[in-house]
C-alpha cells in the first residue's frame, strides 16, 4: 500500500492489538532504541502519527514536525499537552468505554478485597499466625456500607451499578449534579467523605483533581473506612495518606495508580497492612486491551482514509 502512514510508537501497549497496525502503516519503536535521541532524529520527521500510553510532551511533538494524530492508548491523557497539541492543529485520540466494565470489575475487586481484608487475612495464615494467635481479627461490611463515588461518570457509573448489586448505599460527588441519576448527590467532597466508609476515586487525572483527596478528605473518611483509587495517582496526596494509614486516622487503602509509575512511593511501601497495592491494571485483560487497541486502529485508519476520527479528545 502506497500511503501507508508513519507512526512512531513511544510507549508500547497490548503487543497483539499494537502488532495489528503494522496492516495499515510503518511502525517506528521508539521504546526500543538505544540512542532514543538519534531515532527521533531519523525517524520523527516521516512520523505524521505518535502511539503511546498518557503521555506526550509538547516537546515530542516537535520533534515530530509532521505530526497529525496522537492515539493515546487508555481513556485518561492528562500526560498529553492537548493545548499544545490542539495549538499545533494535531488531533488526540483516546480509547473510551470499552474499558468501564473492567475498571469496575477492578474497584470492586479492590473495595471487596480492602473491606474484607482479604490479603491481610492470606498472609496471616502464611506467617502460621492463625495457628499461634488464633481468628483473624473481625472487619466491616460490604454490603449495606456507604460508598461515595468520586467521579460518576462513565466508569464510575459501572461502579454503581456494581455496588447496587453488593447492597451498598451509594453517594457521588463531581461538579455537576446528575438529576437523571437516583444517588445522592453531594455538592463537597469533604461532606461525602464525613458520610461514607468507603470512598473511591474515578475521575480524571491533571491539574484540576491534583491531591484533591487531601488530608481533610482522608481523615473524614476515618479510622474504619477504606479508600480507593482507580483514577490516576495524582489524586491523591499519597504522603498524607500513608500518615494517615501509620496512625489509624484512616483503616485502609486500595490503590492501583501511583503518581510516577512504574515507582511506588517509599511511604507507602513501609505500610504491610491495610494496603493493597496493585500495578495499574484495572483495564489490563486481553480482551480489554484488545478491544482498545482496535480503537487506536480505527483511528488510525479514519486519519488514512480521511475519514471523521471515532473519539477525538480535542
Ligand atoms: O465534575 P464533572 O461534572 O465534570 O464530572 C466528571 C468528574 N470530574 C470531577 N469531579 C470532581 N472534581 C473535578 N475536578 C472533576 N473533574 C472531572 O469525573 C465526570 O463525571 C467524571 C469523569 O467521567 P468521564 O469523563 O466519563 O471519564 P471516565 O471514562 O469515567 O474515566 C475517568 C478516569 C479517566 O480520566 C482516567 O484517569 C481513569 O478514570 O482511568
Amino acid at each position: 500500500m502506497q500511503n501507508k502512514p508513519h507512526v512512531l510508537i513511544y510507549a508500547p501497549w497490548y503487543e497483539p492489538a499494537m502488532d495489528r497496525l503494522d496492516e495499515i502503516a510503518i511502525t517506528h519503536h521508539l521504546y526500543k532504541a538505544n540512542n532514543k535521541e538519534d531515532f527521533l532524529a531519523e525517524h520523527g520527521p516521516k512520523c505524521s502519527v505518535i502511539g503511546t500510553m498518557h503521555y506526550c510532551p509538547a516537546a515530542l511533538m516537535d520533534a515530530v514536525p509532521n505530526l497529525k494524530l496522537i492515539l493515546n492508548f487508555g481513556v485518561g491523557y492528562d500526560g498529553v499537552d492537548i493545548p499544545a497539541a490542539t495549538k499545533r492543529g494535531i488531533t488526540v485520540v483516546n480509547t473510551p468505554d470499552v474499558l468501564n466494565d473492567c475498571v469496575a470489575d477492578m474497584a470492586l475487586s479492590l473495595i471487596l478485597a480492602g473491606r474484607r481484608k482479604v490479603l491481610d487475612a492470606d498472609r496471616y495464615i502464611r506467617s502460621g499466625d492463625w495457628e499461634k494467635k488464633g481468628n483473624f481479627e473481625y472487619v466491616h461490611n460490604v454490603h449495606s456500607s456507604k460508598i461515595g463515588i468520586l467521579g460518576l461518570g462513565r466508569i464510575g457509573l459501572e461502579i454503581a451499578d456494581r455496588c447496587k448489586a453488593f447492597k451498598m448505599d451509594i453517594a457521588y460527588h463531581q461538579r455537576t449534579k446528575r438529576s437523571e441519576l437516583n444517588f445522592k448527590y453531594y455538592e463537597s467532597l469533604i461532606d461525602m467523605a464525613e458520610d461514607c466508609e468507603i470512598l473511591v476515586a474515578i475521575i480524571p487525572g491533571g491539574e484540576t483533581t491534583e491531591k484533591i483527596i487531601d488530608e481533610r478528605v482522608i481523615e473524614a473518611i476515618g479510622p474504619t473506612g477504606l479508600l480507593v483509587n482507580v483514577a490516576r495517582g495524582t489524586v491523591v496526596d499519597n504522603e498524607a495518606l500513608a500518615r494517615c494509614l501509620k496512625d489509624g486516622r484512616l483503616g485502609g487503602a486500595a490503590l492501583d495508580v501511583f503518581p510516577n509509575e512504574p515507582a511506588v512511593p517509599e511511604s507507602l511501601l513501609e505500610i504491610d497492612a491495610n494496603l493493597i497495592l496493585t500495578p495499574h491494571m484495572a483495564s489490563a485483560t486481553h480482551l480489554t486491551r484488545m478491544k482498545m487497541g482496535m480503537i487506536l486502529y480505527d483511528n488510525l485508519m479514519a486519519l488514512r482514509d480521511g475519514t471523521p476520527f471515532k473519539t477525538p479528545v480535542n
